[in-house]
């Protein structure tokens, strides 16, 4: 089974890792948001690569969602005594990833090369491909005005009422060109369960994409677990942007995007009003065995609708 994995954000690390641990390199791909991406300290920062990268890595701080574990802070602490920007909080080992990354830019790699250096250099095997190599920045449109994502999420730690969202760039950017290949000859793509507004709309926005997921089957895994987003701002977005936070309305999203859905047993009884093919099962992701075994039930849900395709 060849698969293509969309992903953005924690908790679509979670759901990757467990596919990792299935689906050799050469049997799944991730392709992966950069619309969080920003340029800050003079640093390029990618966060939901960075996510994915520490998750496939088994590095990923598991207390604070993002960034590395067994950090120190003692650039964080010494920029703060020089008067410098602390609110978007940099561990001093993330802090030499992103300044490994600008150096690779700067010499002319693009973000997929260079991500691919760095995620070597970590012991991945897995290829780990940006959904561009051009620059697309996710704005957000809210009470406050237009919001960089990262002035939303982490200055404003996602306070702001949302009305809606704009991804600057995204006509002029060029789907990257190893996820337009492996999609021409695989056997299905995994939507994992992040925010469908700001981790997956950015790539189905990406000119030709969402024409070439048509050729085989696409299946999402809820990130809206009861009512609730189990990480993140997602069901806080949909609130704002009069959306029920209900798994069901994730699936409506998509639309006919859709041959499958994944859904929680908490969200069971409302599995049936789901006009799509779905499955329940368990989505919580806590331990490694919870992340395999959502992969397991994903790739085999994928493998009924392909052979019901035919
Ligand atoms: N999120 C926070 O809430 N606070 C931070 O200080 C923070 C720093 C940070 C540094 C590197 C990185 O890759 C991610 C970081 N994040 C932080 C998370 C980031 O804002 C989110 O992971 C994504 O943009 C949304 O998934």
């Amino acid at each position: 089974m060849k698969l293509l994995a969309i992903t953005g954000g924690v908790g679509g690390a979670k759901l990757a890792l467990g596919l990792s641990r299935v689906l050799g390199p050469d049997e799944v791909l991730f392709a992966v948001n950069t619309g969080d991406d920003f340029s800050h300290l003079g640093l390029h920062i990618s966060p939901d690569i960075d996510s994915l990268t520490y998750a496939l890595a088994e590095e990923n701080n598991t207390e604070l969602g993002w960034g590395r574990q067994g950090e120190t802070w003692q650039f964080m602490d010494t920029l703060q005594a020089l008067g410098g920007e602390t609110w978007f909080r940099l561990g001093d080992k993330d802090l030499a990833l992103h300044t490994r990354r600008t150096q690779l830019l700067r010499e002319g790699a693009g973000l997929t090369a260079a991500t691919h250096e760095i995620t070597t250099a970590l012991g991945i095997t897995h290829r780990i491909a940006p959904m561009s190599d051009d620059p697309v920045r996710t704005i957000v449109h809210c009470d406050q005005g237009a919001l960089a994502f990262q002035h939303y999420f982490v200055r404003e730690a996602c306070q702001p009422a949302v009305q809606g969202f704009e991804f600057s760039g995204i006509e002029q950017a060029r789907l990257n060109p190893l996820i337009a290949d492996w999609l021409a000859d695989c056997d299905g793509v995994v939507i994992c369960p992040s925010n469908p507004y700001v981790s997956v709309d950015p790539l189905l926005g990406l000119p030709g994409f969402r024409e070439a997921l048509t050729k085989v089957p696409v299946v999402a895994v809820s990130p809206i677990v009861g009512g609730i987003a189990i990480k993140g701002p997602a069901a806080k977005m949909m609130a704002e942007l009069q959306v029920p936070a209900t798994a069901g309305a994730v699936a409506g999203h998509y639309g006919d995007l859709l041959d499958g859905f994944v859904m929680d047993n908490s969200d069971k009884n409302e599995a049936k009003q789901i006009k799509i093919p779905t499955i329940v099962t368990q989505t919580i992701m806590v331990t490694l065995a919870d992340r395999v075994a959502l992969a397991n039930d994903t790739i085999r849900f994928l493998q009924q609708l392909r052979a019901a395709q035919g």
